[in-house]
C-alpha cells in the first residue's frame, strides 16, 4: 500500500453527497496512486485502508482540483497599445472592425515559432497552478489558417509533457475570419478543412465558434457544427456576448456542452440549455474588462435548473486574466452568485462543460486532483480577491 494514503482530520468540500450539494463537511479522503478509493466519515473508512499512510490536515479545507473551462490562452503578443485606445473611447466592437483586436493576435501568433507560443502559455499555465487549477480548456482560434490552428492545438497539448496539468483542446476555427474573405469562404477554404485535419490528428475534445454580428451567424455557425457532428465532436459556442444571435437556441440544438458569456440570453435561450443539458459558462472578467453593463440572467438560468460554470476566458483581448479565484469572486460580487456556486462553476459544472466524468468531485473512482487550502471555510475561496490560499496541489495522486 506503499502509494495509497489517507487525508484525514479535513473539511471536505466532495462537490455531491446524497440529498445536499457536499459543500462543507467533515471527513477523509482515500488517495490509492491516481484514484480517490473512498471518502466519507473516519468510522466509515474500509478495513483494507486502516493501515494506510496517515496525512492529518488539521482541518484544512479539501476541494476537487480546480478546473478552467474556457481559455484562449496559446497566443503571442500583447494588447496593451489596444487597450489604451479603448480607455480613450474606442469600443472593442469597433478595434475589432478597424482590423486590430482578435486579427492582432492573429498576425503575432502567425509569425511566433511554436517555441515562443510554449514559452508564453506556461507562464500563464503556472499561474493557474499557482491556485490549483488541474484541468484547462484551451482554444484554438488565433491562427485563422489551416497551419497556425493546428499548430496552437499542438502546443496546447504538449503543455502536459511539461506541467502536472490536464488539457482539452477546442477547436474555434470560428472565431473571426481574415479581412480579405467573406464568412462562407473561410468556412468552406480553411475552417472546415481546418477542423477535419485537426480531428484526424486527434487534437480536438470540441469544437467552438463565436456566434456574434463580428464573428458568425448562427447560420454560419450552424455549418460548423454540422461538421462537428459528422465527425462525433462534441460542441460549444461563445453566445449572446455582445448580442442576441439565438446562438444558445442553436449550440442547444445540437447538445451542446456548453452556451458562453450569454449576456444578451433571450428566455427562448434558456429554456433551450434547460432542455438539452447545456451548462452556461459565465466569464465575469470580460464583462468587467470590457465594461459591460448587461449581466447574464443568472437567476432565470438558475430557475430553469441550467448548471453554471465559471472561467477566466484568459485572452488578450477583452480577458487579459490568469486567476480563476478572481473569476470566482468577480462571479459572486458582478453577477450575483453565491460562493458555493462559484465553486460549483469551477469544478463539478466545470467538468460537466468539457464532458469530463472523472474530475471535478470527491468521488470513489474518480482521478485524485485535489487541493488542500489553508482555509476552512470553502467561502474563503470566493470571498478573498485573487488571493490564493493554497497549501498543497495533487495531480493524479501525486503532490505538486
Ligand atoms: N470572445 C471573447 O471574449 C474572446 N473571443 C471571443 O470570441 C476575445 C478574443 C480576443 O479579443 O482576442
Ligand atoms: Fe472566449
Amino acid at each position: 500500500m506503499s502509494d495509497c494514503y489517507i487525508l484525514t482530520d479535513a473539511r471536505l468540500a466532495p462537490m455531491h453527497v446524497e440529498g445536499g450539494p457536499g459543500y462543507s463537511q467533515s471527513g477523509v479522503v482515500v488517495v490509492d496512486g491516481a484514484t480517490i478509493a473512498f471518502v466519507g466519515a473516519e468510522d466509515g473508512l474500509p478495513e483494507q485502508y486502516r493501515s494506510a499512510q496517515r496525512r492529518p490536515l488539521e482541518g484544512r479545507l479539501v476541494t476537487p482540483g480546480l478546473i478552467d473551462c474556457h481559455t484562449h490562452l496559446i497566443y503571442h503578443g500583447s494588447r496593451a497599445r489596444e487597450f489604451e485606445m479603448r480607455q480613450t473611447g474606442a469600443s472593442y466592437e469597433e478595434i475589432m472592425r478597424a482590423g486590430g483586436g482578435i486579427f492582432s493576435t492573429v498576425e503575432a501568433t502567425r509569425l511566433a515559432s511554436n517555441e515562443e507560443l510554449l514559452s508564453g502559455a506556461l507562464v500563464r499555465v503556472d499561474r493557474l497552478i499557482s491556485e490549483g487549477v488541474t484541468t484547462v480548456e484551451i482554444k484554438s482560434g488565433y491562427g485563422l489558417d489551416i497551419e497556425t490552428e493546428l499548430r496552437m492545438l499542438r502546443v496546447a497539448r504538449m503543455l502536459e509533457q511539461h506541467r502536472p496539468i490536464r488539457i482539452r483542446t477546442t477547436f474555434l476555427g470560428a472565431h473571426a475570419y481574415p479581412k480579405h474573405m467573406d464568412a462562407d469562404e473561410y468556412l468552406d477554404d480553411v475552417c472546415l478543412p481546418a477542423m477535419g485535419a485537426a480531428d484526424a490528428e486527434g487534437l480536438v475534445d470540441a469544437v467552438d465558434g463565436f456566434c456574434e454580428t463580428v464573428g458568425f451567424s448562427s447560420r454560419q455557425v450552424d455549418r460548423v457544427f454540422e461538421q462537428a457532428a459528422k465527425l462525433g465532436l462534441p460542441v460549444k459556442l461563445h453566445a449572446e456576448q455582445l448580442s442576441d444571435q439565438g446562438g444558445a437556441i442553436l449550440a442547444a440544438s445540437y447538445q451542446a456542452l456548453s452556451a458562453d458569456h450569454l449576456e444578451f440570453l433571450s428566455d427562448e435561450g434558456i429554456a433551450a440549455m434547460a432542455a438539452a443539458g447545456t451548462v452556461a459558462v459565465l466569464l465575469p472578467g470580460a464583462f468587467f474588462m470590457l465594461k459591460e453593463t448587461q449581466k447574464p440572467p443568472v437567476e432565470k438560468l438558475r430557475e430553469a435548473g441550467v448548471p453554471l460554470a465559471i472561467a477566466t476566458d484568459c485572452n488578450p483581448g477583452s480577458s487579459p486574466m490568469t486567476s480563476l479565484l478572481l473569476a470566482m469572486n468577480m462571479g459572486a460580487i458582478l453577477f450575483g452568485l453565491s460562493p458555493q456556486e462559484c465553486l460549483e462553476g469551477v469544478t463539478k459544472n466545470a467538468a460537466r462543460a468539457l464532458g469530463l466524468s472523472d474530475v471535478g468531485q470527491i468521488k470513489p473512482g474518480m482521478r485524485a486532483d485535489l487541493n488542500i487550502w489553508d482555509v476552512d471555510d470553502p467561502a474563503e475561496l470566493t470571498y478573498r480577491m485573487g488571493d490564493a490560499p493554497l497549501k498543497q496541489r495533487i495531480f493524479g495522486g501525486a503532490e505538486c
